[in-house]
């Protein structure tokens, strides 16, 4: 088969813009306030949008990609491969999955997977990328949905959050937690759950601790020295101060640093960092 007969589509909580060798294409979620609606696409300048947020005193929501997004984003691939956030959180992977249905009756031929990722960011890159290197290797669209769905279980999420804000007003987190995270300079550390939910794995108060703890935690998860992609907004320094901190104790380690767009830079805040790594070998 052609590697110009698949497509790999995400929603843009996975920050991708594009991919180097597979067509790619993103779902926009879209952050909402009273006067604004921002699309979280490649013409959306992110630092003037995180900018424009300081400034905003009024609630802020969000909203998944609709079918007509999605299907927008399949375009007319014959082999698509739609990465989604958790399902646990938002509605986006539903949205996906009517759109697949809608497609698939449409276009007959045409295969439609939709990877729930019960994650966000980075680790949604992860997959991005393993999908890529497996339609370069030539593997049969059901092959990969099968290796696909093994290598999501290997893969995991840690975050370390300054503030939990946005999400609390948006009912993702409770408040009595959002009361202690920023207070003090506490930071939350968490992970993604099995469900694809937040779990708290530790408030600590500190750039040094909570460096010492996060990596404590990724190498419970199970880290062994392979992948790793930190996504950060605003926070280079600490992005690049975990990283070298890994590759002491892992030379090995694979490890890219990039900025979040819109929808991760809004739930993670500034100084927010989020760790999506490899459990594989
Ligand atoms: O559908 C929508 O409107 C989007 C709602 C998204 C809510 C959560 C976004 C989280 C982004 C912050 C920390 C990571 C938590 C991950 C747990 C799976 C990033």
């Amino acid at each position: 088969m052609n590697l110009n007969d698949f497509k790999i589509v995400a929603d843009s909580s996975a920050d991708l813009l594009s991919l180097s060798k597979v067509n790619f294409s993103s779902a926009p979620l879209k952050i909402i306030t009273s006067t604004k609606e921002y699309v979280d696409d490649e013409n959306l300048d992110v630092d003037a949008f995180i900018d424009d947020l300081d400034k905003n005193k009024e609630k802020v929501t969000t909203a998944c990609p609709s079918t007509e997004d999605w299907l927008k984003a399949f375009g007319d691939a014959k082999n698509i491969f739609a990465i989604t956030m958790t399902s646990g959180l938002s509605g986006t992977y539903n949205s996906a999955v009517i759109a697949k249905n809608e497609y698939e009756k449409n276009n007959a031929g045409s295969k439609v997977y939709i990877i729930d990722s019960l994650s966000t960011g980075p680790e949604c890159k992860l997959i991005a990328e393993k999908l890529e290197e497996l339609i370069e290797q030539g593997k049969s669209f059901e092959e990969i949905c099968e290796i696909i769905d093994a290598y999501k279980k290997t893969t995991h999420l840690t975050f370390m959050l300054e503030s939990v804000k946005n999400l609390k007003n948006n009912g993702r987190v409770n408040a009595i937690l959002a009361k202690i995270i920023g207070v003090l300079g506490i930071r939350l550390i968490g992970k993604a759950s099995d469900q694809g939910t937040l779990e708290v794995l530790s408030k600590v108060r500190g750039e040094k601790h909570s460096l010492a703890n996060m990596v404590e935690h990724i190498k419970n998860i199970g880290y062994k020295g392979a992948k790793i992609r930190i996504a950060h907004c605003r926070n280079e320094d600490v992005a690049t101060k975990l990283k070298e901190k890994m590759q002491e104790e892992f030379p090995t380690a694979q490890i890219e640093i990039y900025k979040t767009r819109a929808l991760c830079s809004f739930y993670a805040e500034k100084g927010g960092l989020l760790i999506g790594f490899e459990c594989g070998n």
